[in-house]
């Protein structure tokens, strides 16, 4: 590792910390390109080894209140190998940097199949599940909406989620959207990842959590199944409007937002030369 990339990055890192605290943040998170494309292009122990010596660096400078999240990523930018490309690797970074370190999980940072609410589960039993990214992929994207190819994953890791709300001791999380569109317009790809967030979350609160922990320890397959999916398949829709309407929020998102002209008022107000990128 070239010494001089390794110290702008540290530097860099501090400077996202400054800004941070000028915006009145609390937390970093940081997520790395660095890695291989190439077998022998470098050697995993070393590359890791100085990965965490440089998050030390970081982790150091943090502000007392603050925490670090760790993302990790399978593959993109490199393509054989990433420096933090799993959840162990992750989870392995955090407890070595401390308390205020723990793991972020970005939906569509796994290989396809990889069960996400079982890794959910268990960083939480550990106490180290700092938040997510929230996105949704069909192959390799991981800019789709969230809920949007794979609703059911999504209440899953809500179930579980719930559960270790309820049976863990891990902090508080921190809920994030990380997808990024050229197709929608962005805001409302927002007003719909807020909503599948929120139907996932209400569905797995009406999971009949009594009955699917009898049919656990009665090895009911069937009966699990039942009540997992009879919770999935409840229309939660006006309940969640509803909480919505509460909160002095609109019924309809997407319809209140085109009928009110929001984009239109928005772009009158700030211009059109305000350009967001993110990855
Ligand atoms: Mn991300």
């Amino acid at each position: 590792v070239n010494k001089d990339v390794r110290d702008q990055a540290i530097a860099h890192n501090k400077e996202v910390i400054d800004y941070g605290i000028a915006l009145g943040s609390d937390s970093l998170t940081v997520w790395l390109s660095d890695g291989t494309t190439f077998p022998g292009q470098a050697n995993f122990r070393q590359a890791y080894q100085h990965t965490l010596a440089s998050l030390k660096e970081i982790y150091d400078q943090l502000p007392e209140e603050w925490k670090v999240f760790i993302e990790y990523k399978p593959f993109e930018p490199n393509f054989y190998s990433m420096s933090i490309p799993d959840w162990g690797t992750s989870y392995m970074m955090a407890n070595q940097l401390g308390e205020k370190a723990s793991c972020l999980v970005d939906l569509g940072h796994h290989l396809p199949n990889t069960n996400i609410e079982q890794i959910v589960a268990i960083l939480m039993m550990q106490n180290k599940l700092g938040g997510f990214h929230f996105n949704d992929n069909k192959y390799a994207d991981d800019d789709l909406t969230v809920g949007c190819v794979k609703p059911y994953q999504l209440f899953l890791i809500f179930n579980e989620l719930v559960d270790g709300m309820n049976n863990t001791n891990n902090p508080n999380l921190s809920w994030m959207i990380d997808a990024s569109h050229n197709l929608k317009d962005p805001m409302e790809d927002l007003l719909q990842s807020v909503d599948a967030i929120m139907m996932a979350y209400a569905q797995a609160l009406i999971i009949d959590r009594k009955i699917l922990i009898e049919a656990q320890q009665n090895n009911d397959v069937s009966l699990a199944q039942e009540v997992l999916q009879g919770a999935f398949r409840t229309d939660i829709r006006p309940m969640t409007a509803e909480a919505r309407r509460i909160k002095q929020g609109a019924l309809q998102p997407i319809s209140a937002y085109r009928y009110l002209k929001v984009r239109k008022e928005l772009i009158k107000e700030r211009g059109k030369k305000t350009i967001s990128t993110g990855l």
